[in-house]
């Protein structure tokens, strides 16, 4: 006996039908499934074996060698210009927002194709995270930077290990595995766990004594209450923290020895990294804020690349830590 499991697509399909809502997010999110398989295919055959280069190289023939992230852009944007339904796109890998279909798009795609470079040299977990916006169908269309309490969806494909978990706007957190003829199947839903015994703490704790000292002394008082684990690729970081509960955080840096290497802003883009996981968390029953006190999901970004302090997990981890600020 053969055993079928549901696709994405398939339950994609239900979901919008039972929304009365017409398909043309699902040709979007079918260019996006298309570019991670094709994200993950680089990822195994050139990156892993060898085969790409480091920004700028040049290969025995003089030819430019793409670095992994470059051609992860790349995939992305051919997929999502060639579906017909992006307005703009903003990629980690362009300082410009990337016009698509202005006038007859639907969509706005905040992504990061490759996040966690650092990874990639040691075939570790990179992520392909994206959130993604809806033009005003009624009114002059002005904003093309929304905050994340306006995306309708927010996602994350772990690649190589094939793991792509999303949030649906009102509709829950689903976690899909690749099956191997690569499709992504059986949708699970999460949520956060709410026993406190497996939740995990994660940031870099080579830079704690770089945090403020409110930040620092939460550390000292709750460290030895939770694991610690941290792979410094935040798609897989935060692929735990929503299957074990707990918080990630990437505080902001304020005390580094060398001031100009301070970042108070965070280190992280509100964009296509925080308000992606804020939007998942939130739609899995956690929550995100900043340092600044603001919830993540109401930051109005105002420009593509802007950054933030980011702590999102359990609730009550997260608004524990936020009494601090
Ligand atoms: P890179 O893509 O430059 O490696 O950055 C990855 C990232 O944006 C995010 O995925 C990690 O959680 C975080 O930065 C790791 O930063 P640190 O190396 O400073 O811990």
């Amino acid at each position: 006996m053969i055993r079928f499991e549901q696709t994405f697509m398939n339950f994609l399909l239900e979901h919008q039908e039972r929304q009365h809502r017409t398909h043309h997010f699902l040709i979007l999110m079918d260019a996006m499934i298309s570019a991670a398989k094709h994200i993950q295919y680089y990822y195994l055959t050139g990156a892993l074996k060898g085969n790409l280069g480091m920004a700028g190289a040049v290969n025995v023939q003089g030819e430019d060698v793409m670095a992994m992230d470059q051609i992860a852009h790349e995939i992305a944007i051919h997929y999502l210009r060639s579906c017909g339904r992006v307005i703009h796109a903003v990629s980690e890998e362009s300082e410009p927002i990337i016009p698509m279909n202005v006038e007859g798009g639907r969509y706005f795609v905040y992504f990061d194709p490759l996040d966690g470079s650092s990874n990639v040299s040691h075939g570790l977990p990179v992520g392909f995270l994206f959130g993604i916006a809806k033009r005003n169908l009624e009114g002059p269309e002005d904003q093309h930077l929304r905050a994340g309490n306006e995306y309708i969806a927010a996602g994350m494909f772990v690649i190589p290990t094939g793991t792509f978990t999303m949030g649906l706007k009102d509709a829950g957190t689903w976690r899909f595995h690749m099956d191997e003829t690569m499709n992504y199947v059986r949708p699970t839903r999460i949520l956060l766990p709410e026993q406190k015994k497996t939740w995990e703490l994660s940031f870099n704790a080579a830079n704690r004594r770089t945090y403020s000292e409110k930040v620092q002394g939460w550390i000292m008082e709750n460290e030895n209450r939770y694991a610690f684990r941290y792979l410094g690729a935040l798609a897989g970081d935060f692929h735990r923290i929503l299957a074990n509960g707990g918080m990630f955080m990437y505080p902001a840096i304020v005390n580094h020895p060398d001031p100009k290497k301070n970042r108070p802003e965070g280190k992280l883009r509100l964009l296509y990294e925080a308000s992606v996981v804020a939007f998942m968390c939130r739609e899995a029953g956690g929550w995100a804020m900043s340092e600044k006190g603001v919830p993540i999901l109401d930051i109005k970004p105002e420009k593509p690349h802007q950054r933030c302090s980011l702590y999102v997990g359990s609730k009550a981890l997260v608004e524990d830590i936020a009494q601090k600020f």
